[in-house]
């Protein structure tokens, strides 16, 4: 457990609150062609469980709710019937949740009416008033424990005031709003959806970035240091921001991509008292990422180490399994061989990793003149080179040779 310790400068406070910051659940969410909803039902449950269990007050969702602008009425109700419940058992708990990139952020506030009823703000959209000023007021909600929230959602364009850059535009608005409850007793915590700067993604894999999206960088100065704690999403891999302990991403609650499979999941368990206390809450997500073998390796080792997974019926708690194969030359029954490797196991391959090996750079530039003389063959073995890094083996020199020149009679 990592525990930390940031002292809120000055500030008079005498009000213990209990919080957890979650983020990033994407709801709706399939891995590869697989649905999520065992999972994100455990999650949920565990949540409901902590918030309980350790008497939470305010519960923060820092957004990416759902997976998709247009979620399913599945996801939806998995939703609903989260809050229904949780609020159900623990009347006196606050929740706040503000839209991500992913949400809707109008779809999001919809349900604001009867959910503020049972003491539950989205903020979603970035109003303004009737002289097009923007609405800064209506981002701070009220604690019950005293204090407020600066519930900034995700920002799109038009959203912040008129800046050079997208990521001064951000910092502009949580100064603003910072300024609305300049003065007031009690505890600020702040919302975001954002990438700050100083903040790392998994690793360079193009799938975490096609799920989070690039977003503009935003310095993490952009939150006062007076703000007793700032509550973002957006990055799935639960961190604080330039050292600061009491700026943290959440990270989300289940792995979204091979990337993450080392990340260690959960929410923040946040305790403000004359200083905020952070710890994580660690959720062992029920089903784990599985990915063979370390390195791509040819395919008769790689049937090996498929060969060592443990035997067992295919369950709504098998592992999601990544297969990386080293590929030398054209294999046109990878896919079956591997499959039929799997058959026994208690495994649901959802990728294979086809790589080739690290290979000369340099390519050949080719004039338009040089194209129109070229031989045939000579084409098909730069290629074959360009791809598998090796010369074409003579069996199918022999072939393709064959078929030119039966073309060419
Ligand atoms: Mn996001």
């Amino acid at each position: 457990m990592d525990v930390c310790d940031a002292s809120i400068n000055n500030r008079s406070i005498y009000i213990i609150m209990r919080i957890i910051h979650t983020a990033d659940w994407h709801l709706g969410q399939t891995f590869f062609e697989y649905d999520r909803k065992a999972e994100h039902l455990q999650f949920l449950a565990w949540l409901k469980h902590q918030i309980n269990a350790l008497n939470v007050d305010l519960l923060l969702i820092a957004g990416d709710v759902f997976d998709s602008p247009n979620p399913s009425a599945e996801s939806q109700k998995m939703y609903y019937h989260f809050l229904r419940e949780v609020t159900t058992d623990k009347p006196d708990l606050q929740i706040i949740i503000i839209a991500g990139n992913h949400d809707s952020a109008a779809r999001l506030e919809a349900p604001n009416p009867l959910l503020e009823d049972m003491n539950i703000t989205v903020r979603g959209v970035v109003r303004r008033t009737d002289d097009g000023t923007i609405d800064f007021n209506h981002l701070v909600i009220p604690l019950d424990k005293g204090g407020c929230c600066l519930a900034v959602p995700y920002l799109r364009q038009g959203d912040y005031p008129t800046a050079e850059t997208y990521a001064q535009g951000v910092k502009a608005i949580y100064e603003a709003v910072f300024d609305c409850v300049k003065g007031t007793n009690g505890p600020v915590v702040a919302m975001g959806h954002l990438q700050a700067t100083g903040s790392e993604i998994s690793e360079n894999d193009r799938s975490e970035r096609t799920v989070i999206g690039g977003l503009e960088c935003v310095s993490p100065d952009s939150f006062d240091k007076e703000i007793a704690y700032t509550a973002l999403g957006h990055l799935h891999r639960a961190q604080r921001v330039s050292g600061r302990e009491n700026v943290r991403y959440a990270g989300a609650p289940l792995p979204m991509s091979f990337a993450e499979k080392n990340n260690k999941q959960g929410v923040v368990l946040i305790d403000i008292n004359e200083s905020a206390t952070m710890e994580r809450l660690f959720f062992d997500a029920p089903v784990r990422l599985l990915s063979i073998p370390g390195e791509p390796l040819p395919l008769t080792e790689v049937l090996d180490a498929i060969a060592e997974l443990s035997d067992g019926e295919i369950t709504e708690t098998s592992p999601y399994l990544e297969v990386k194969v080293l590929i030398t030359e054209p294999e046109p029954s990878l896919r079956f061989q591997i499959e039929t490797a799997l058959q026994t196991k208690n495994a649901r391959l959802v990728r294979i990793a086809a790589v080739t090996p690290k290979r000369d750079t340099e390519a050949k530039v080719i004039t338009y003149d040089e194209l129109q003389t070229i031989e045939p063959m000579d084409m098909a073995t730069m290629i074959y080179k360009g791809r598998y890094g090796d010369e074409m083996p003579e069996t199918m020199k022999k072939l393709l040779l064959d078929v030119i020149q039966e073309i060419e009679r």
